[in-house]
């Protein structure tokens, strides 16, 4: 019986009004989408469970969610951070360095492309106002669907191939990468000069992406591609 490979989504967690742990279901819906079968991965910091998650998903979604900690990149926490979460963090940044090490296929979404940076030794503006007063608008107002900036995708990359030179994108974000990590390449940029997406070099699919393509799914397919990939790559590893 052919298998659909397994894509691990890494959940969130909030407090209130009880500890609950949960995605958005745009998430598993894109893996879905994608061709693959969709498991939950609860918030935990035990490391051997982790280690376990690595080892039961061919792939895996890191989805959005709260900022990074500085104190997790060596700052401190500017007046314009928004809330964090220790627990969160010494979720995702290990789980996503023992991803790394497996060198199992991953889309990394939102705060996951931050937690990619920051899992590799990279460092992140707490507002995009800190890069610049001139910055375009990163929150959009306007629905998940609707695009509001465009992107410009680095030739030679594995975005590039996926959408070649230009794609118009959906933008949720109040943060961005600062210093990128070494073993990051820069995919895309808005044309403002904020990062929006970087992969992995020398790695079967490693995809930090700033903007919400699962979120733009529902409307239509433009962003389809990605969650296909991750899913084709996670199907030949799965095989090996
Ligand atoms: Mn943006």
């Amino acid at each position: 019986m052919s298998q659909k490979p397994v894509i691990g989504i890494v959940t969130v967690h909030d407090e209130s009004p009880i500890p609950r742990i949960f995605t958005n279901e745009h998430y598993p819906k894109a893996v879905i989408r994608g061709g693959g079968t969709p498991v939950m991965l609860p918030v935990t910091t035990d490391r051997e469970v982790l280690q376990q998650f690595t080892g039961l998903c061919d792939g895996f979604l890191f989805s959005g969610g709260q900022d990074i900690s500085p104190m997790r990149y060596g700052e401190l926490q500017s007046r314009l951070c928004g809330s964090t979460s220790l627990l969160l963090d010494d979720f995702q940044i290990p789980l996503m360095q023992m991803v790394l090490e497996s060198r199992k296929p991953f889309v990394a979404i939102c705060r996951g492309i931050q937690v990619l940076n920051v899992a590799l030794g990279g460092t992140l503006y707490q507002d995009v106002t800190e890069y610049s007063e001139k910055v375009a608008k990163h929150i959009q107002e306007a629905n998940r669907g609707d695009v509001t900036h465009p992107v410009e995708i680095q030739e030679g990359t594995q975005l590039y191939d996926l959408f070649g030179k230009q794609i118009w994108t959906n933008s949720f974000h109040h943060q961005a990468l600062k210093k990128v990590a070494d073993r990051l390449t820069v995919s895309a940029r808005c044309p403002d000069g904020i990062v929006e997406a970087v992969e992995v070099k020398d790695y079967p699919y490693g995809m930090g992406i700033q903007w919400h393509p699962e979120g733009m799914l529902p409307y239509d397919d433009a962003m389809l591609p990605l969650f296909q990939e991750l899913v084709r790559a996670s199907i030949s590893k799965a095989a090996d």
